[in-house]
């Protein structure tokens, strides 16, 4: 089953956002598999922006990121990585859709609540990075068979 990585930023844990974020996938149907509060380090936040090194942003981000704690978790379910992206909506508050999390409760893209992996490829690196490759529980609910037909 396809896992991949969230992280309620800075701004969603002091605002008193992570449960909104947990509860909205929760209820989507994806499930928890691994979950850990931390404070990300400046070197380890360079490393999971990497992609944006050269932008005019980079600065700020990395800054922001590993100012305050972060709650860092793996999630898992059928197209996992497309469907959190869907429930956090696009990257800039302002054009995100209302029922989103990003379109709900921010406004600024530099304060945009969640992170989400983009690619299958970046959700494998990204959960290597903040929790190492093997992390994640194997369990089953309930009412998975509820959730995904067979
Ligand atoms: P996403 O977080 O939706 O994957 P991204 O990977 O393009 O978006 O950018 C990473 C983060 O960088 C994004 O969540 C907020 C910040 N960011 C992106 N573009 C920005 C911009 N033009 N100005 C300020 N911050 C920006
Ligand atoms: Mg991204």
């Amino acid at each position: 089953m396809e896992r991949t990585f969230v992280a309620v930023k800075p701004d969603g844990v002091q605002r008193g956002i992570i449960g909104e974020v947990i509860t909205r996938l929760e209820r989507r149907g994806l499930k928890l598999v691994a979950i850990s509060m931390m404070q990300v380090s400046d070197s380890l936040a360079r490393e999971h922006y990497g992609e944006h090194v050269e932008r005019p942003f980079f600065a700020g981000l990395v800054s922001f990121i590993s100012s305050a704690p972060i709650v860092a978790m793996i999630w898992e379910g059928e197209n996992a990585v497309a469907l959190a992206r869907q429930t956090m909506g696009a990257t800039n508050p302002a054009n995100a859709a209302p029922g989103t999390i990003r379109g709900d409760f921010g406004i600024n893209i530099g304060r945009n609540i969640v992170h989400g992996s983009d690619s299958l490829a970046a959700a494998e690196r990204e959960i290597g990075l903040f929790f190492g490759p093997s992390a994640g529980l194997d369990y089953t609910r309930s009412n998975d068979v509820w959730i995904t037909e067979s």
